[in-house]
């Protein structure tokens, strides 16, 4: 039997991270935890590059030219989209999703979805640091346990 896993190993990997303003008290909560981890897995600071976009909607086109730069091994993106009284929730989160969902089957590399969908600000930040962990660290652990993967895959 060959079980294919990837360590946690982050030497010498190059990660880009995107992540949106929108709702920056939760996003930037995930961003420190997504680089703490980096930092703990052994990526260094200067192989890291942040890009801020808008919002979620932008995640997408920004992780695409990440991916075709060709200079990266994975890309997280990181945002929150938080249910409020309008549809837009929705849109935003459908468009954010199919966009990323793509990206991670067609592309070379892994893009790792580190998108806060709630109903609500503190279920938000739960998942930012509180209660319930950091998203941003569990995406930031899923890039370098991926790349580390594809490595090893046939
Ligand atoms: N963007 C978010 O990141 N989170 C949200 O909750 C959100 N809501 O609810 O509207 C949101 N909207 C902005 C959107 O992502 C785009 O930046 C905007 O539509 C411009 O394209």
């Amino acid at each position: 039997m060959n079980i294919l896993e990837g360590s946690l190993d982050g030497r010498d990997l190059k990660l880009a991270i995107a992540v949106s303003r929108f709702n920056e008290s939760v996003t930037k909560a995930l961003l420190d935890g997504a680089l703490a981890q980096l930092k703990r897995m052994g990526v260094s600071e200067s192989n890291v590059s942040v890009a801020w976009v808008p919002g979620a909607f932008e995640l997408p086109g920004v992780a695409a030219r990440f991916a075709k730069s060709g200079k990266f091994d994975a890309i997280i993106v990181l945002g929150a989209v938080i249910r409020g009284a309008t549809p837009h929730f929705d849109h935003v989160s459908n468009a954010v999703n199919s966009g990323i969902a793509h990206l991670a089957r067609e592309g070379q590399i892994p893009v790792i979805f580190g998108v806060l969908t709630t109903d609500n600000t503190e279920q938000a930040m739960d998942r930012a640091g509180l209660k319930c962990g950091n998203k941003g660290a569990d995406a930031a652990s899923a890039a370098v346990e991926m790349v580390n993967l594809y490595k090893r895959m046939p």
